[in-house]
């Protein structure tokens, strides 16, 4: 029934009002008189969702008739965001809703502010699965996203007296108006046990796992509505519940509350999610939740095809699926056990179909993050695809044996199974050998993984190997977060470049329209104001918009040397103290970012950076030229006000280290200008805006090598530069720490003695090129105009740009547009 829904789906500024106080009687029943904001904003979420239930039904139906080849992003984190702004804009009906809003004597902003965004991920990497599923919308690529529901997302971040505070994530505590439960597509998980060996009908020699317990999954779908597209494809989150039968034999001894608690166990399997903190890796409840959701996800898949009319053995030409990191990798070895063991396909064809199946990308080069398993813990929970992994293993050194003859060094070290001390399956590895395509993040990133982490898989196939530099979608951290400047470009350039980013290069020639830079340098100003507010209220810091907003928010770790950072404000203030005088650019430094709860050292660099603040902000002699901030809990809502109002974007971690980073795009994109290392994605950036529109510092990743190789003596550096001893020798005394000489005694000594991420080497560098930043803020025109083509010149990196590659190279995928 093609008009069924139809007066919901494209409401009027009327429909909009009717629908919104409909929805405030009949789903929260409240009136305007007594409504809380709570109300209001599920009123108005329901509102919207009602506008694209439509859409997202015909998407799936369309799918379905045309049995369209479907990407499937499989990854343990999904950073969403708040929804209702994202969905209202994609919708194209911002100004009708705000003006709806408005007419009811409510603010839309206000309301959007209430929604509570689910924190389903880390950080970058679970961010990166967000832009991706919105840009496979927005292309119209037929494509779903698989995930988990964590009950709590990423912990909530409070600062008491300097220090981070974790506090739990209640995101669904009033429920989530975004999804919808479909327990008719609940699957069984088995987990444990062991497997025995039977002889079919046929004669045949089978296995079979009997697990120790079962658990259900429970699909929660969200639409994700493509921009001004009728694409909304899927994402699709699995929750853990007791299966049906959670514990007989308890329950008919009588013991019903002793079978309940089996139940809650059961529900712990998806309760919350792990910070990516390396203590705890090899955690058993880790390795459920990555095997519940993949297991949960292939099911579904293959209830797909088989529904479709379609073989199993055509698996492959229905899905094409990413791997978001080795998070998922085990779906290569549960494939497998779904073929083979659940629906009796041979092996050897099993094989072909699973590789041509997934395709894996890595998000790391440091050693310590690749994710591997304690064999005994694998064994124990997942005992069949052990034994499936010793196949694969076999067969493939096989290969290895046979390509470099007498080469025993080569098998070990590609082996599936390290096997150097206590023993572990290498998840990188199974990643690796079960796909047709691997990639890396940024040119520099997919080099350094075929020469170093991934070398000798990269000898035995370079023609999987490619790279897919990271995008971020233009619609959240452009149109959406930063509307005053969306305007202003839109009225330049007219609208098309939030469709197509490439068109965003357009701008160009208006860095030199004194006009055009006029209203762009009034709009970071506003931008500047309004986070000021936010930074005054959160903090109770008061800070001048007129000064620079030098910002570093991301992830707390030595890597991405936030200390560095702090080293370069402390010796502003030595020198100030030395000459208050001294005619120095007022700068305002604003930090954000969560600290893993276990990672004692990134939670002492908060502790650092707080002091430090408390030193500087409140010294007169100071007089307010320099201001440092800590804003807590830095997240997607945090975030979508903080780009639009930087000058500065820090990017500063040693090379070699960054595999892309997004947020430096993020920056770029709203106007800040760059400092940097030659890391991740900072070197195509700095390819884009051109040199003279990037502040670069430091060593190259080759330097670092060369250096590490000869060795490196950081107390040279300590001794041969006066500034930098000063620095360390003030936070040593404890001077930021009211005496306290030990505080930061273990970071201090650390840089002095092994300093693993050089941030002495860098030091001066960085320090110099901060100069240069200085000398060119303080000629305002020239700033803007170099503000201005840090924008125009981001074209490239919009994650439809990141979605097209991967659509061609990888999943051999075009557009499906669902006709309306
Ligand atoms: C692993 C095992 C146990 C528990 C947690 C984890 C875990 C979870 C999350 C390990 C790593 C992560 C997240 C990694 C991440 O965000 N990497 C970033 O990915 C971005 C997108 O590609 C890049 O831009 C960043 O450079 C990279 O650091």
């Amino acid at each position: 029934n093609a008009a069924l829904g139809r007066d919901r789906s494209l409401p009027t500024r009327e429909g909009l009002k009717r629908a919104f106080l409909d929805h405030l009687l009949y789903t929260q029943n409240k009136s305007l008189a007594i409504a809380s904001r709570n109300d209001l904003y599920q009123a108005l979420a329901h509102t919207i969702r009602d506008c694209m239930l439509r859409t997202w039904f015909d998407t799936a139906s369309s799918y379905k008739a045309k049995h369209s080849r479907m990407v499937a992003y499989l990854s343990a984190e999904f950073l969403m965001g708040p929804y209702l702004g994202n969905n209202v804009l994609n919708l194209g009906l911002m100004d009708e809703v705000k003006a709806a809003i408005a007419e009811l004597g409510l603010d839309f902003d206000d309301l959007a502010n209430q929604e509570e965004e689910p924190g389903l991920g880390n950080g970058g990497l679970g961010r990166l699965a967000a832009c991706f599923i919105d840009s496979l919308a927005s292309l119209e690529i037929p494509a779903i996203g698989y995930g988990i529901r964590y009950e709590y997302g990423i912990f909530y971040q409070t600062i008491i007296d300097g220090w981070q505070v974790e506090n739990t994530d209640k995101w669904l505590r009033y429920g989530n108006p975004w999804e919808i439960q479909h327990a008719e597509w609940s699957v069984e998980i088995k987990l444990g046990g062991r497997t025995e060996t039977y002889t079919d009908d046929a004669g045949k020699f089978r296995v079979r796992w009997v697990p120790e317990k079962t658990v259900a999954g429970v699909p929660f779908d969200s639409p994700i509505l493509g921009y001004r597209v009728n694409t909304a494809n899927t994402l699709r989150l699995w929750r853990a519940e007791a299966t049906e039968a959670f514990d007989f034999p308890t329950f008919n001894r009588g013991d019903y509350l002793g079978a309940v608690s089996k139940k809650v166990t059961s529900e712990n399997l998806t309760k919350v999610l792990y910070p990516n903190d390396e203590s705890d890796q090899g955690k058993e409840l880790r390795l459920e939740q990555q095997y519940f959701f993949v297991s949960c996800s292939l099911q579904d898949m293959l209830r797909i095809q088989i529904n479709r009319g379609q073989p199993v053995t055509e698996f492959h030409l229905a899905f094409a699926i990413q791997l978001n990191d080795t998070h998922p990798a085990i779906g290569v070895a549960e494939l497998m056990r779904l073929l083979v063991d659940e629906h009796q396909i041979v092996w050897e064809q099993a094989w072909d179909v699973t590789r041509q199946t997934f395709a894996y990308t890595n998000h790391t080069l440091l050693p310590e993050a690749l994710e591997r398993w304690p064999l005994k813990l694998f064994e124990r929970v997942l005992p069949r695809h052990l034994e499936i992994i010793y196949e694969i293993n076999a067969r493939f050194l096989n290969e290895v044996r046979i390509r470099f003859l007498g080469d025993e060094s080569r098998l070990s070290r590609l082996s599936l199974i390290d096997e150097s001390g206590e023993r572990y399956v290498r998840m990188a590895h199974l990643a690796c050998v079960g796909s047709s395509a691997i990639n890396g993040v940024a040119e520099l990133h997919s080099e350094l993984l075929k020469r170093d982490v991934l070398a000798d898989f990269y000898a035995m196939w370079p023609e999987k190997f490619t790279n897919v530099t990271n995008g971020v979608t233009p619609r959240r951290w452009i149109a959406l977060s930063n509307p005053r400047q969306t305007s202003l470009v839109s009225r330049a350039i007219g609208n098309d470049w939030i469709k197509d980013f490439s068109r965003i290069k357009e701008l160009e020639p208006f860095a030199d329209d004194a006009g055009f830079a006029a209203d762009w340098q009034a709009i970071k100003r506003d931008n500047k104001i309004e986070l000021a507010g936010q930074l005054l209220q959160r903090t109770g810091i008061r800070v001048d918009p007129d000064s620079m907003f030098d910002v570093q928010v991301k992830r707390i770790h030595e890597y991405k040397r936030q200390h560095l950072a702090v080293l370069h404000i402390v010796a502003l203030y030595h020198r100030l103290k030395s000459d208050p005088n001294l005619d120095v650019v007022p700068r305002t430094f604003i930090f954000g970012g969560k600290a893993a709860p276990g990672y004692h050292r990134a939670k002492l660099i908060i502790k650092l950076i707080t002091s430090v603040g408390d030193v500087v902000n409140n010294d007169p002699a100071v007089r307010d030229r320099l201001k440092v901030v800590f804003l807590p809990n830095f997240s997607v809502t945090r975030g979508q006000r903080i780009y639009p109002a930087a000058d500065l974007s820090e990017q500063i971690s040693l090379a070699g280290k960054e595999a892309s980073g997004t947020g430096n795009m993020k920056f770029a994109m709203n106007g800040a200008l760059t400092i940097g290392t030659m890391d991740g994605a900072n070197v195509e950036i700095r390819e884009e805006v051109g040199a003279d529109q990037f502040f670069l510092f430091g060593l190259t990743a080759e330097e670092v090598y060369a250096l590490r190789a000869r060795g490196y003596s950081p107390s040279d550096y300590y001794r041969n530069n006066a500034e930098l001893h000063a620095v360390l020798d003030l936070i040593r005394s404890g001077f930021f720490s009211r005496g306290d000489a030990n505080l930061f005694a273990p970071l201090i000594d650390e840089l002095m003695h092994t300093d693993p991420y050089m941030l002495l080497v860098d030091y001066q560098s960085y320090v110099d090129c901060q100069g240069e930043v200085d000398r060119t803020y303080r000629d305002t025109q020239d700033w803007t105009r170099r503000s201005i083509l840090n924008a125009a010149r981001s074209g490239k990196f919009s994650s439809d740009r990141s979605i097209r590659d991967y659509a061609e190279r990888v999943w051999k995928v075009g557009p499906a547009p669902v006709s309306s």
